[in-house]
């Protein structure tokens, strides 16, 4: 319910405590750009679960009452509270950038509850059915010219607005579309582009919510919850990657991960014993396929009860066969769900029953549903001694050689309907339900692993989770999940991959070649030219499916895979340098055309190019027997890749790409930090690092370190500097020295010239 009149307000530090007719509330000034706005009492506000550690720092601030509201200026930005809880926020020129909408709102017509009824008995799930009212909406007037980007993992296109969502991580196999609400992932964050303004916001709020980004009208978009508070941060900027760099600021960014992470992984949901793993290893070593990882789906273990493993598939010595794979250059990741199996005498569960680290019913019984291992617990992960504990079992994979971990089924995922909404669940010290906590499950699941991997092992943690809130990325990288294979699904990947790194997600990518369904010789060759830029590199697909091994099709499908996996080694070192950017800056490593270019409105609603960092731009071709396609380069000069042509922008053009050909061009005045192919990471010493130069004028940095733990942290990493001028000369410097094997030979190759080396 809207507040009343404003009647009194203090300015306490940087916050304005305020006092309606019907309730308080507070705004807060975080940083020069970023506000926070909370409606009711200050003592009942529950922590954040996605932002940890203190965000504020001391901002100069100028408050003033005047007629039309109260006035808190940062220099950056001024918020104006007026009657009612309406708040609008100004640029630093004066200029309206996000403002309440003052009108009432206007739903969409919804039918009688009968006929809701009628539907929902036939089986129908629409927009219509499973909708309940907000405990609070915020309604923001609507620009013409607004784009919205972000939300999470979200199906459709890159701009979402016209388009209404949910957030509640749901778990549905289905082939998704345009019309999905929800999936996997809750990140209730967007950025939106205006003609004139760029700004973000975050929802702080883990209950089911709504996102309605102009579907209902044209003049405004809204976005409520079902529980909890109204609490969201605005985010300035003067441009997305400043709003990013602000949204990442407060939820924290994605740490620069293992350099062998960023090779390439191969899976299936079926490779069921060691032989199967060992034909798997040969095939890749044998068809020239560079390949760091192995993952290991549910099958590797007994019973699928985490925590153990399955002896006679692995002839009674598992550790003796990942030692052998790790002898070959192969890291092993283990699926890890997080039902535990109810079944008396089983470690895990009794240790859990007797620690009461279960979630539980609001009698108070260990609350059981059934997931892989039949019936199951679910660990309450929001308490901080069962993420210690589950942590600490991560050992047990260790142990055996494990590399990775990957969180699947953590939204949670049950087969017995839906966990109810009252199942007890805890929020760090106090007692939460399911309804508050769904969302949160996998973020805290992620961190409970990755926190144990980190005690445990030392190095950087590699975790992959299918289920995410706002600030996962602390802690682990992510897949889009049960995809199909479908050429649409190939199309959406480009804008969801996108809009997740726009979401402060940057390690992700989707199942290549498609999980679902069964997966065509041209489509998997189309999906290795998407997936070799996509930050987390992984063929998957599920049981029962058509194999698709970059082998499976025949010589030309595999040279065209070998091509593509080639490529993405010998791009590693301008990857990792991407990484180390993220980590400083949120800059996603997979980026839309609008991050660089929001200006240009063709790249605000480009779905099918992309950019790896702010050098490359991939056009690939995402339909079927499509053997050439147009291809827009923004402003700027820009060279073909694999043919050195030069085109100025902003151009569209026309470029053949028959079946082998992924359309790719790099800018003018880039130097792309490479090195040799290898079977894996690490197969050679990375001795060697070959630039690849774009004439123009141009410079950019070059991070080196051990790739493995956080040495790093302390300095022990070095950071190059290279230029490169129009006539194609380059010059480098060192920054920064505390690596100590540093490159030998630094080579610096051009098209149609010479390799030389440089000395610095
Ligand atoms: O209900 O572990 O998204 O990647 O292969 C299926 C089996 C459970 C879903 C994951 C998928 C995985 C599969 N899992």
């Amino acid at each position: 319910m809207r507040l009343g009149n404003l009647i009194n307000y203090e300015i306490k530090n940087q916050t304005a405590v305020l006092e309606f007719q019907g309730g308080e509330a507070q705004v807060e000034v975080l940083t020069p750009a970023i506000i926070n706005v909370y409606q009711g009492k200050p003592e009942e506000r529950i922590p954040s679960k996605a932002i940890e550690g203190e965000k504020s720092v001391p901002v100069d601030i100028r408050t003033e009452k005047k007629e039309d509201g109260l006035w808190i200026q940062t220099g950056e930005v001024s918020v104006r509270v007026s009657d009612g809880f309406y708040v609008d926020f100004f640029d630093k020129y004066g200029a309206e950038t996000c403002a309440d909408f003052r009108g009432e709102r206007r739903q969409l017509q919804r039918v009688s509850d009968e006929f809701l009824r009628l539907l929902e008995e036939e089986g129908h799930q629409s927009s219509l059915t499973g909708r309940r009212e907000c405990a609070f909406d915020v309604v923001k007037k609507m620009d013409r010219s607004s784009h919205f980007y972000g939300l999470g993992d979200k199906t459709g296109f890159m701009d979402k607005r016209h388009y209404d969502y949910e957030m509640w991580n749901t778990d549905n196999p289905d082939p998704q579309m345009d019309n999905f609400k929800a999936l996997y992932k809750s990140i209730p964050f967007f950025i939106t582009l205006t003609d004139s303004h760029v700004y973000g916001i975050f929802m702080d709020n883990t209950y089911k919510s709504y996102f309605n980004m102009g579907q209902e009208s044209e003049e405004y978009y809204w976005f409520g919850a079902e529980g909890g508070k109204l609490d969201y941060y605005y985010i300035a900027g003067g441009s997305m990657a400043e709003v990013l760099e602000g949204y990442t600021y407060l939820t924290g960014r994605c740490p620069l991960p293992q350099r062998w992470t960023l090779g390439y992984h191969q899976s299936r949901w079926g490779y069921m014993t060691l032989e199967d793993v060992e034909e798997i290893a040969s095939g890749m070593r044998e068809n020239d396929i560079p390949c760091d990882v192995i993952h290991f789906d549910i099958d590797y273990m007994q019973d699928y009860k985490v925590f153990t493993w399955n002896q006679e598939r692995y002839r009674n010595d598992p550790d003796a066969f990942l030692r052998q794979l790790a002898e070959k250059g192969f890291k092993v990741v283990t699926i890890n769900d997080p039902g535990v199996k109810k079944e008396e005498g089983y470690y895990v569960y009794e240790e859990g029953v007797e620690n009461g680290f279960f979630a539980k019913t609001p009698e108070g019984e260990t609350y059981i549903n059934a997931v892989w291992p039949g019936d199951a617990a679910f660990p309450d992960f929001g308490n901080p001694a069962v993420r210690q504990w589950w942590g600490d079992k991560q050992q047990f994979l260790l142990d055996r050689g494990v590399r990775g971990i990957w969180n699947d089924m953590n939204e949670p995922a049950s087969f017995r309907g839906p966990l109810p909404e009252d199942v007890v669940f805890t929020d760090e010290d106090r007692q939460s339900t399911h309804a508050e906590m769904h969302n949160v499950y996998g973020h805290y699941m992620a961190k409970a692993t990755y926190e144990g991997l980190k005690k445990l092992d030392g190095r950087r943690p590699f975790v992959i989770t299918r289920a995410c809130y706002a600030g996962t990325q602390k802690y682990a990288t992510a897949w889009t999940g049960d995809n199909h294979s479908l050429w649409a699904h190939l199309q959406m990947a480009i804008p969801q991959l996108c809009n997740l790194g726009l979401s402060g997600m940057p390690f992700v990518g989707t199942d290549i070649g498609g999980f679902g369904s069964d997966t065509t010789p041209e489509l998997l060759a189309r999906w290795i030219q998407v997936g070799c830029f996509s930050p987390l590199f992984r063929n998957h697909a599920a049981l029962g499916t058509r194999r698709q091994e970059p082998w499976q099709f025949g010589t030309e499908i595999t040279d065209i895979y070998r091509k593509y996996v080639k490529l993405r080694y010998h791009w590693i070192p301008y990857f990792y340098d991407l990484f180390y950017e993220e980590e400083k800056t949120g800059a996603p490593v997979m980026r839309p055309l609008v991050f660089h270019y929001e200006k240009d409105k063709n790249a605000r609603q480009c779905n099918d190019e992309f950019m790896l960092g702010s050098r490359i731009l991939a056009a690939p071709v995402v339909s079927q027997g499509m053997k050439r396609r147009m291809v827009y380069l923004p402003e700027g000069v820009w060279y073909d890749y694999w043919n050195g042509e030069k085109v100025t922008g902003p151009a569209w053009i026309m470029r053949e790409a028959p079946l082998d050909t992924c359309p790719v061009y790099v800018k003018a005045g880039s130097i792309i930090p490479t090195m040799e192919p290898q079977s894996y990471v690490g197969e050679k010493p990375l001795d060697t690092l070959i630039l690849e130069v774009y004439p123009g004028e141009g410079s950019s940095e070059h991070y080196l370190d051990n790739g493995a733990d956080f040495a790093y942290r302390d300095g022990k990493y070095h950071q190059y500097r290279f230029t490169v001028q129009e006539d194609g000369t380059v010059a480098g410097e060192i920054v920064h020295a505390g690596y100590e094997k540093p490159y030998e030979r630094i080579v610096v190759r051009r098209f149609g010239c010479e390799d030389i080396d440089l000395h610095i």
